[in-house]
């Protein structure tokens, strides 16, 4: 097929072409197979949803897709057959995909989470398209210099790439200048199924040589800088301002595109919701819903109307529970953003005045601050958490007024993960071992996992499980070595945190874990089994103390490599740049998969789920989808510790925590926590970074990992230890891979489709 494309489109054959060219004319052949599955809604006869021409439009400002190469390969049904005629040339496909760039569209779980979403409503055979911002440099990308992270540039758009220029325009007014924005989209191909699109606005004079040193630009020439960088710094006016501009540019362009598709459609936009639903995707796209107001009010519909239009299309998605995190702007940033919108939101806002008598609901509060979650919560129909757990802390504490307000908008919509990328494409060896033994329904049907069960006393089907675990471990060390100098021991237990660096989810806390350990051995308490503690983890570049404890594991990484009497017992490693690609080979590794936030903080995770799928056993708290995970493969095959929600929330609620008391009464944790200041730290180590880590510890620890630090050492130990019965072990891996298929992000979708969305009517 490939051979045959290469003849037609260039004249040219395998053996001749260079890998750039396969790589390129392999792009173009995968996108014009996706693009003839793109279904035309007025050709269509039978649309999945005959009689409703319902599409959702799924606005985010993260889209974290990963590579796309070999997942629409797969998703094509093409990947062996195009694996094979390479091959036959002597050419290797795994070659070809490691020249792809990762679009670096994203920064976390609520990216990755978007991206898996599209991938399954495609699947599932839904029309449904993402709408988000094209970011030229993305997120940064992470570097170690002198065991301190830096950040550069993360350009990744291609001549021949995957973006394909829809050569359309839509106009954003702001306040004081009009912005043209180009629209680009990519496709996104389903699994045996139609294609959909990712449409990503950019703006038409970005100028990606404003960027100076490092990530730094003029954050004031906005028509410049408005699609340059996903997450530019806030942590300064111009910064936060720059944000509000980027959202404002998202859903306005996101807004007029969806008018314009429904009336191209037929809508005469009385009838929006026979035609769009949206999900806003945390608060990053909130403006949506004044944005859809003022253009329905501009088209002659009279603003009661466009209320109710409005609120019958929009739901909205939470994702924290951290108050930082939900944001709330200042009017007077709206007033020169989109000072068209502020009309719109001071009468949202009178209305839900005159109705209650109750601000914590009010949009604007006393301060002039616009709390976008209420207006998301008031106006739209529909408000889910991630997790079981999540949605009843939302409807119990934080958003419990609203809860008695509106009951029905409140529901749950547990994460899921796309298993093509997750288990398909990322661990072929476990993938066809599957097959051969349950049978390949399972990658139709998620559920079908469970088939696996019948197989818990196989020694055959257990020996066979933990020779994939150590072939994919080997598969990492080489690469870890051949692409960032790591060296890691293969017969050593990999035990895996890797997620944003963020306080509440407790990277201090293993680090802490490291050091006793580190201690421990030295004292003379060797493991019977080497260990290896492997991170990964980008910190936001304004957040210092999230910083600091990247500085504290890097420095603990040199201290046991150079220690010769520890270093056989113990390795520590951060690797540098965590992204999708890395996770992808991380994952199917691992043996122990840390998931250990402050019970309540996590909302979800969904990492947890891609490492039980891959055969990784977890240690973690009650919290998010662990609850659940738990759950599903009940005591003996999970490690859970530490206190639980109730605990920690009735602890916030008394505000009286105090980590120095748990640091005076407890040796091990004082030993380790002085260790961050001791000379053989401050001799890698930066003083002022150490220093400041410690003192947070000590004088705030705000996410409580003291009170926890007993049980996890006690848990870890626990977990290596039975990490050697080998036959045991096996089980726990084959309990949770065939309990996995509850996480397929299909299930999710069927369920967002029909409770929320509606599309399938
Ligand atoms: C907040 C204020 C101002 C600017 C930006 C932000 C901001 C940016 C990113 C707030 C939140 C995010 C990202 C959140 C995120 O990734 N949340 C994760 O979502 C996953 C999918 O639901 C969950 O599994 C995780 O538990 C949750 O942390």
């Amino acid at each position: 097929m490939l051979a045959e494309f290469l003849g037609e489109k260039y004249g040219k054959r395998m053996e001749t072409c260079t890998d750039q060219e396969l790589y390129a004319a392999l792009v173009q052949m995968t996108n014009e197979l996706a693009a003839k599955r793109v279904v035309d809604y007025s050709q269509t006869a039978h649309a999945p949803n005959e009689g409703n021409k319902r599409k959702l439009y799924y606005i985010s400002a993260e889209f974290l897709i990963g590579k796309l190469l070999s997942n629409n390969l797969i998703n094509l049904g093409i990947y062996e057959e195009v694996r094979k005629e390479l091959a036959k040339a002597g050419k290797k496909l795994s070659v070809l995909e490691e020249m792809e760039p990762e679009p670096s569209l994203g920064n976390g779980g609520l990216g990755r989470l978007a991206a898996c979403f599209l991938d399954s409503v495609a699947t599932l055979g839904l029309p449904g398209d993402g709408i988000g911002l094209n970011y030229h440099f993305g997120l940064f990308r992470q570097v170690f210099k002198k065991r301190l992270q830096n950040e550069e540039p993360n350009p990744w758009m291609e001549e021949d790439g995957w973006l394909i220029d829809r050569r359309s325009r839509f106009v954003v007014s702001f306040g004081k200048f009009d912005v043209t924005a180009k629209l680009y989209d990519i496709l996104v191909t389903g699994y045996g199924n139609r294609t959909n699109a990712l449409h990503l606005f950019d703006a038409e004079l970005v100028d990606e040589s404003i960027v100076t040193s490092g990530i730094d630009f003029d954050k004031s020439e906005i028509e410049k800088n408005l699609t340059l960088f996903l997450y530019p710094d806030d942590s300064d006016e111009a910064g936060r301002l720059l944000r509000v501009y980027q959202q404002y540019f998202m859903v306005s362009t996101a807004a007029q595109f969806i008018l314009q598709e429904a009336e191209e459609r037929g809508s005469n936009l009385h009838d929006l919701y026979e035609y769009a639903a949206i999900q806003i995707n945390d608060t990053h796209p909130s403006m949506v819903i004044p944005e859809l107001i003022r253009l329905l009010m501009q088209r002659g519909i009279a603003m009661e109307e466009a209320i109710e239009i409005t609120t019958a299309v929009c739901a909205y998605t939470n994702h924290t529970i951290l108050s930082e995190a939900l944001e709330k702007w200042p009017v007077c940033f709206l007033e020169e953003v989109a000072p068209k919108l502020v009309p719109i939101i001071r009468e949202l806002d009178r209305r839900v005045k005159e109705k209650y008598d109750d601000e914590s609901v009010y949009i604007i509060d006393k301060n002039e601050l616009v709390h976008m979650a209420h207006m998301d919560i008031h106006y739209g129909h529909s408000v889910n958490g991630v997790a079981y757990l999540h949605t009843e802390i939302l409807k119990k504490n934080e958003l419990h007024s609203f809860y008695k307000i509106y009951p029905e908008k409140f529901n749950n919509k547990t994460n899921g993960i796309t298993f093509r990328r997750w288990l398909l494409h990322c661990n072929r060896p476990l993938t066809h071992f599957l097959e051969e033994t349950i049978g390949s329904g399972f990658k139709r049907d998620a559920e079908e996992l469970e088939k696996l069960l019948a197989f818990s006393e196989d020694q055959a089907v257990l020996q066979k499980l933990l020779a994939i675990k150590q072939r994919n471990k080997h598969k990492l060390a080489k690469y870890l070595k051949r692409t960032q100098g790591i060296k890691l021991n293969e017969d050593s237990i990999f035990d895996i945190q890797v997620k944003r660096l963020h306080e509440y989810k407790r990277q201090q806390l293993n680090a802490l874990y490291a050091i006793h350990k580190y201690l421990d051995i030295k004292s003379g308490n060797l493991p019977k089994t080497p260990i290896t503690l492997i991170f990964g983890a980008k910190a936001a570049p304004a957040y210092t103390i999230a910083k600091d404890i990247i500085h504290l594991i890097l420095c603990l990484q040199k201290i046991v490599k150079k220690d010769k009497a520890v270093r056989p017992y113990l390795n520590i490693v951060m690797v540098e740049n965590y992204n999708v690609t890395l996770a992808e080979k991380l994952i199917p590794a691992c043996d122990i998969s840390e998931q250990i936030s402050l019970a309540s903080k996590e909302a979800s995770g969904t990492g947890n789920m891609k490492f039980m799928l891959n055969g990784a056993v977890t240690i973690g708290t009650e919290d998010g989808a662990n609850v659940e995970i738990h759950e599903l493969v009940g005591d003996d095959n999970i490690y859970i510790f530490g206190e639980d929600s109730d605990t920690v929330i009735a602890r916030y609620d008394r505000g009286d925590y105090c980590s120095r008391q748990y640091y005076e009464t407890n040796a091990d944790l004082r030993q380790a926590v002085d260790f961050i200041m001791s000379d053989t730290m401050r001799k890698v180590g930066k003083k002022k970074s150490l220093k400041r880590l410690y003192n947070e510890l000590l004088n705030k620890d705000w996410f409580m990992t003291f009170p926890d630090f007993d049980e996890y050492v006690a848990t870890k130990e626990q977990a290596y230890e039975d990490y050697m019965d080998r036959q045991a072990w096996a089980k726990k891996m084959l309990v949770n891979i065939a309990k996995a298929g509850f996480f397929s992000s299909d299930r999710t979708i069927a369920q967002y489709n029909e409770e929320i969305w509606k599309l399938g009517e």
